[in-house]
């Protein structure tokens, strides 16, 4: 039903049924469209704020992308209706509207095109889509063969429905000269500012054909009658109507009547997009619709997504792990720093974490991000809850509620940017001017750090104001008291990561400075919030600590103990009671969940995140990105088993039974899986289908310096792999300052790990002087 293909390049799933929601992404620095294995697209597109091009039948919400989006039979997607003429019958491919029952389904993501191949009635219909690596379009090839092994007379009906565009102005026709359907609309608006501003939006939507179709139908209700999407009236008639949509819900239908011969094929290339008037659309389709146009376009976009392919190709006993790490991981830790989630005010922290990835794939785009972020510091040293990217662009959504964490991800994100460069340089670079006064990058930090100790109460607890990492925990302390436990111990492991940083530059006296104010911190913290077994996760404006033994619902959260570890502020024996407890009420066969049980009812002093439906999103689900810091804490102590079992959990498979219950496939890691493993076991482990995560970087960090133990320092390359028992061997090449490590990492009779090069034993598995260009052979020997 699923398995990988093409060198594990590609993942191809033969059901359409199984797995619903099973789906792959494409994107460039302009567009992103996520696509179903039966058809139903999400395509938006930047200008410069997210808009789309192919919408719902009705009136759309504006919002940010959502998890666990429903899809419907009008839902926005791309189709091909096949008919025979001579029986009349009829089938759809991918596998929506119609859904046929057809005898051969194959839906093939790969990293840089998506397609289908569909057969039945003796007709098989392949499909390709693919977008150009500049522009904002979608490529569509699509093939049909007679596969029946006799003379056959069908129809071929690409079927793109546009949705409602807007209740102000729309309409469709068809442009005989553009060569395909043309859509119009004017975004609606009220404020005359705004017409300024939306005049020259992309406001139409087309659909070029490369081969001239035999008949056409622009307006949806034409083309859908009273027959309805699994069999439109359209389709009865001989040819479509070839109407116009005047204020009426546009969509793009074409007829092609062909009579093929045994084996005979035919091809047809199509390019769906927004523009803003005629002249790009023929533009367009003079740069891309035509077979040298597609394959160089096609070319190109595999060159650009390759760009991304990071620095870590490993070898395990686990191939579908391998597969995973190599080929797709980097290609979604690749997307998010690439593009920040098509936002033009990426929250700070996800900018820092997507960017820390990036530190692994395009170091200097990371570089850049920490500039631009820091450049909009406020005068008071705290970081805004988002950044702006685009001139014009405003804090929009969640950046307009305050919280209070975002100056933590400054040092936690520049650990692994240092770590992977040494580029300490980046500490010198000038910062713009606030208030007349100009700072370099590092008193930035040392400004982010000094905001963060100052926004603390009498007690030194860090306050939460409206949320920290968790955004829906809004009512802690909206009052103004509440404090956050995560924050705090997150506030000390970040001064620990600054301290380290002013050592290394000579600041001694700032560096004992922040070890102190670290260990004050980290002291208050085991104060107020240690309860026994585990730290609880606040203390609310009434002075109510939560997370602890006492309570019911939201018991035992993730984030605090995690934390605890990095900091410091959890002693051994400590985390000896606080890991059983993890496993005991945490752990569910989709990996840990960020706290339970989850709430079931709203808490006043909690807020929003219990509101949320139990297991889902931050109310107790598998929320990947908490798991992974839990996973990166463990790497930190030196518990490779857990470590281990955690991460291979977060991805879906290998089992069939996993799959369908996660019902997702393996090329990316989804921002959460349901939880309430206890009370709603049916829906357990069900993926969000959301790819939006900062959860990727770090997956990405914990296989390089957790799992294969390869992390960079001042000058050089520490080896210290932490394989899981259960392996005796890997082997691994990485990327590392220009240049290629090649290691054979073995168990063996040895007390420490023992790093061999040239046959010479590397003092501490340390390797410095690294040449640029060279290729560097080690065997790693690891204790049994
Ligand atoms: O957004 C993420 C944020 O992008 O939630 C994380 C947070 O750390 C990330 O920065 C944990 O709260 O507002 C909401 O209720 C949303 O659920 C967001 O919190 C959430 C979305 O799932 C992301 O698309």
């Amino acid at each position: 039903m699923l398995r990988p293909t093409h060198s594990g390049n590609r993942y191809e799933l033969t059901s359409p049924t199984a797995m619903p929601k099973a789906d792959g992404f494409l994107w460039n620095q302009k567009m992103m469209i996520q696509i179903t294995c039966r058809g139903y697209a999400t395509a938006q597109f930047m200008q410069p704020e997210p808009a789309k091009y192919a919408h719902a039948p009705n009136l759309e919400g504006k919002t940010f992308m959502q998890p666990e989006q429903n899809y419907y039979s009008h839902h926005p997607g791309r189709f091909v209706y096949i008919k025979d003429e001579e029986s009349g019958e009829l089938f759809s491919a991918p596998y929506e509207p119609v859904r046929a029952k057809v005898d051969q389904f194959v839906f093939s993501v790969g990293k840089s095109d998506i397609q289908w191949t569909v057969e039945h009635l003796g007709i098989r219909v392949e499909m390709n889509l693919s977008i150009p690596t500049h522009d904002v379009a979608e490529l569509w090839t699509i093939k049909v063969t007679n596969t029946s092994g006799r003379p056959r007379k069908i129809s071929v009906y690409p079927y793109f429905p546009i949705g409602n565009m807007s209740w102000m102005n729309q309409s469709a026709e068809y442009d005989e000269k553009l060569g395909g359907v043309v859509a119009s609309s004017v975004t609606p608006y009220q404020k005359a500012e705004d017409y300024f501003k939306n005049k020259y939006l992309k406001d139409k939507t087309y659909f070029m054909c490369e081969t001239p179709p035999n008949s056409w139908e622009t307006r949806q209700q034409a083309f859908e009658g009273e027959g309805g999407l699994h069999a439109p009236s359209a389709l009865e008639e001989t040819e479509l109507g070839g109407n116009d949509a005047r204020y009426e819900i546009p969509a793009a239908a074409v007829q092609y009547r062909i009579a093929l011969k045994a084996n005979e094929e035919r091809e047809y290339r199509f390019l769906f997009g927004p523009a803003f008037d005629e002249a790009e659309i023929s533009a367009m389709c003079g740069k891309y619709l035509s077979k040298e146009g597609f394959a160089k376009s096609a070319s190109d976009y595999a060159d650009y997504i390759e760009l991304g392919r990071g620095c870590l190709h490993i070898e395990t006993p686990d191939k579908d792990l391998d597969n995973f790490v190599n080929n797709w991981l980097p290609r979604q830790v690749y997307y998010h720093g690439d593009v920040n989630r098509l936002t033009t005010d990426p929250q700070t922290r996800n900018y820092l974490q997507d960017n820390m990835g990036m530190s692994f794939i395009k170091p200097k785009v990371a570089r850049k991000a920490f500039l631009i972020a820091l450049g909009q510091q406020e005068a008071t040293g705290a970081m805004p809850d988002g950044i702006l990217l685009t001139e014009g662009a405003e804090l929009k959504y969640i950046n307009q509620i305050p919280h209070t964490d975002h100056c933590v991800w400054l040092p936690v994100t520049l650990d692994a940017y240092l770590g992977e460069t040494g580029d300490y340089g980046l500490l010198q670079e000038k910062l713009p001017e606030v208030n007349g006064k100009s700072y370099t990058v590092f008193e930035g930090f040392s400004r982010a750090m000094d905001w963060l100790l100052a926004a603390r109460d009498e007690r030194g607890l860090s306050y939460i104001a409206q949320g920290d990492w968790c955004d829906p925990m809004n009512m802690v302390g909206y009052k103004g008291k509440g404090v956050s436990g995560w924050l705090t111990v997150a506030t000390a492991y970040a001064l620990i990561l600054w301290a380290g940083v002013c050592e290394h530059q000579g600041k001694s006296d700032l560096a004992k400075h922040y070890r102190a104010r670290a260990q004050e911190v980290n002291g208050a913290f085991n104060k107020y919030f240690w309860d026994g077994e585990w730290f609880a996760r606040g203390i609310t404006d009434d002075n109510v600590v939560f997370g602890t033994q006492k309570d019911g619902d939201g018991r035992i959260w993730l984030n605090p103990q995690t934390w605890s570890i990095l900091s410091g502020a959890a002693s051994a024996e400590q985390r000896s009671k606080m890991l059983p407890q993890i496993e005991k009420q945490l752990d569910t066969p989709y990996g840990v969940t960020m706290f339970a049980p989850p709430f079931s009812k709203m808490r006043e002093d909690v807020g929003r995140v219990t509101q949320k439906y139990p297991g889902s999103a931050e109310n107790g689900s598998v929320y990947n990105h908490a798991a992974i810091f839990y996973i990166y804490s463990l790497y930190s102590i030196g518990d490779s088993d857990r470590a281990y079992k955690l991460l291979r959990q977060m991805l879906p498979g290998p089992t069939e039974e996993d799959y369908v219950q996660r019902g997702q496939l393996p090329i990316y890691i989804p921002n959460y899986y349901r939880g309430a493993y206890h009370q709603y076991p049916r829906t357990a482990g069900r993926s969000s289908q959301l790819f939006n995560t900062g959860t990727s970087p770090w997956v990405y960090r914990c296989f390089i310096e957790g799992l294969c133990g390869l992390r960079g320092d001042v000058d050089g390359l520490v080896i210290n792999p932490q394989l899981p028992s259960a392996w005796d061997a890997i082997k691994v090449t990485r990327l590392f300052r220009g240049a290629r490590f090649e290691l054979d990492i073995r168990r063996a009779k040895v007390k420490e790990v023992t790093v061999k090069h040239a046959d010479k034993v590397l003092p501490g598995a340390r390797i410095k002087n690294i040449q640029q260009g060279a290729t560097y052979q080690l065997s790693v020997s690891i204790p049994q």
